[in-house]
């Protein structure tokens, strides 16, 4: 395949920012977009001091109660002044551009806030011209809810409205009514803000919920589910199957692409759940006529609840069946971490080797054939911190588990403000002791790690480009290679276990990259061993 300037995204390395959690400049403990304008050299500054990334995820940055923190949208097309104004996010978008960074922002099709003023019309009555851009219901002649879909968060999907008497739907919060995508209007309006975007040069969106805006024509309501326990999580008593991933909602997702499409060069990648068959779809039925990029969790939770172990054989399993679940040309899409799941060395730190377990995890990340995304602070080791009762902030908590142990603000240095703010920050920092100060120059350091795989791939077109084949290794190692024709193939291998493993490498070559710098360099013939919890990427002799 041939790549032209429009496909950046197939070889760029996306970092997530929290915006609330990046950088405070305003002295109110929240972080902003002129705080990402200040730190964006930290992120690329076109040397390989810099952590070399391609493009930036925003999480939500517009008009928002902040009831879910801007997951609850107000107005599409603005700036919540906790973040700065238009001509900040302006600013910010020249400054990444000037830059060659490419800028995303988080695109909530699912569900506006209840403040949108498209809902406060809807609610308005029942005649209201946009009543049904929202799914209004009544009770059931019993008494009972419209159906029995539950909230993401716990608790039913429907709540009263006391102004007509009937029932909204929201898949989250109470606060997040869910707007009726099988109106055309509420399709033209939410792609015009798409539009907006791009006008204004935003290089793309992460779309959130994406499978879920379409819903089963009549709100059938979802079978149960038989394998389900009390203990479980509520909401999966019942199979999803009426409302995520319907299978309407891939012909949504093809009208979506087609915006994208008006502008050269942009991009969408789609939060979506379910099995690597489900994720694949979104990709479309070939490549190009569905979502650019659809993420693959896999790493995070294998199923939908208990998390991945850091276990060579079920990383294999998942990086096969992503790999066979794409159509041809469409490549995955994975990450270790995001405001949503407890941060990676918390999830691997039973045993306390968190950290060698992260610095495998990274030449993971950065040496399959995808497009990987790093969540703010995972290369420094952020980890998840405790929040005393008080400060908590997250009311997803109510119900589930809450997120704010992940959300905890970048840690730049050991100063009392870590670099971040100068006031106390709206969620409590992490140990002193994890900072990107004290990593900077420490070539051991994992913040040093994630910079050199970073730069090595920049410059490796087999890492970039290359199709992915796994290879033959002992258990407990996970081991592939990544070949394009013309340069020398890279191998990878990761051991997941803690004792030392040898694996073959027949054509020999050289260790370029390693958790283990002492070990780079190394010429390989015939086998590579690697330490306890160690990976390493060798490339073989030129073809
Ligand atoms: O998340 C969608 C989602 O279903 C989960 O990740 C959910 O947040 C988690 O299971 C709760 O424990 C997206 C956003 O990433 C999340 O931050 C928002 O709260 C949610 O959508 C609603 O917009």
């Amino acid at each position: 395949m041939s790549l032209g300037p429009e496909d950046w995204w197939r070889e760029a390395v996306v970092y997530q920012v929290y915006p609330r959690s990046f950088q405070d400049t305003d002295g109110d403990g929240i972080g902003d977009l002129e705080g990402v304008i200040q730190r964006l050299d930290y992120l690329n500054d076109g040397t390989e001091r810099s952590l070399g990334i391609d493009a930036i995820w925003l999480s939500p940055t517009f008009p928002s109660p902040m009831a879910d923190f801007g997951y609850d949208v107000s107005d599409y097309c603005g700036v919540h002044p906790d973040f700065g104004t238009m001509e900040t996010m302006d600013r910010l978008i020249a400054e990444c551009h000037r830059r060659g960074i490419r800028l995303l922002l988080d695109w909530v099709p699912n569900h506006t806030s209840e403040q949108h003023p498209w809902f406060v019309e809807s609610r308005s009555s029942r005649d209201n011209p946009r009543r049904d851009w929202y799914i209004w219901r009544d009770a059931k002649p019993d008494g009972s809810l419209p159906n029995n879909w539950r909230s993401v968060f716990g608790g039913p999907a429907w709540t009263r409205d006391e102004t007509t008497g009937q029932y909204y739907l929201h898949s989250f919060l109470k606060e997040q009514p869910d707007l009726n995508w099988r109106n055309p209007e509420v399709e033209q309006a939410m792609l015009d803000t798409l539009r907006y975007w791009f006008d204004r040069g935003i290089d793309g969106f992460r779309i959130d919920v994406m499978g879920m805006i379409i819903k089963h024509p009549d709100l059938a309501d979802n079978p149960l589910n038989g394998d389900w326990m009390p203990g479980d999580r509520e909401r999966s008593s019942q199979l999803w199957q009426n409302n995520r991933n319907f299978p309407e909602v891939y012909d949504a997702v093809k009208r979506i692409r087609a915006v994208f499409d008006e502008y050269p060069g942009r991009m969408g990648v789609g939060e979506v759940f379910g099995t690597a068959g489900e994720v694949g779809r979104y990709y479309g039925d070939e490549d190009g006529d569905g979502l650019h990029l659809a993420f693959n969790f896999q790493f995070i939770h294998e199923r939908e609840h208990g998390l991945t172990a850091w276990d060579a054989g079920a990383l294999r399993r998942i990086v096969a069946a992503a790999e066979e679940s794409l159509p041809p040309g469409a490549q995955p899409c994975y990450a270790l971490g995001n405001h949503d799941r407890p941060r990676f060395i918390s999830r691997h730190n039973a045993d306390g080797r968190g950290r060698e377990r992260a610095r495998a995890a990274a030449v993971l990340l950065l040496g399959l054939r995808n497009t990987p995304f790093v969540y703010y602070g995972e290369e420094i080791g952020m980890e998840d911190v405790d929040i005393p009762e008080d400060r908590l902030q997250d009311p997803a908590r109510i119900r589930t588990v809450g997120r704010d142990p992940e959300r905890t603000p970048m840690q730049w240095d050991a100063s009392p403000g870590r670099g971040f703010s100068e006031v106390e920050p709206w969620l409590p920092f992490g140990e002193p002791g994890c900072n990107v100060a004290d990593q900077d120059s420490d070539p051991e350091s994992l913040l040093s790690l994630y910079r050199r795989a970073v730069w090595l791939r920049r410059r490796t077109p087999a890492l970039l480009r290359g199709g992915y084949r796994e290879l033959p290794a002992p258990a407990g190692v996970f081991a592939w290679a990544r070949m394009l024709p013309g340069e020398p193939a890279i191998a990878v291998a990761v051991n997941t276990g803690v004792d030392p493993r040898e694996v073959e490498l027949p054509g020999g070559g050289e260790v370029i990259l390693a958790t283990d710098r002492s070990m780079e360099g190394a010429p390989v013939s015939g086998r590579l061993v690697l330490p306890p919890l160690a990976a390493a990427m060798v490339r073989a002799p030129r073809p």
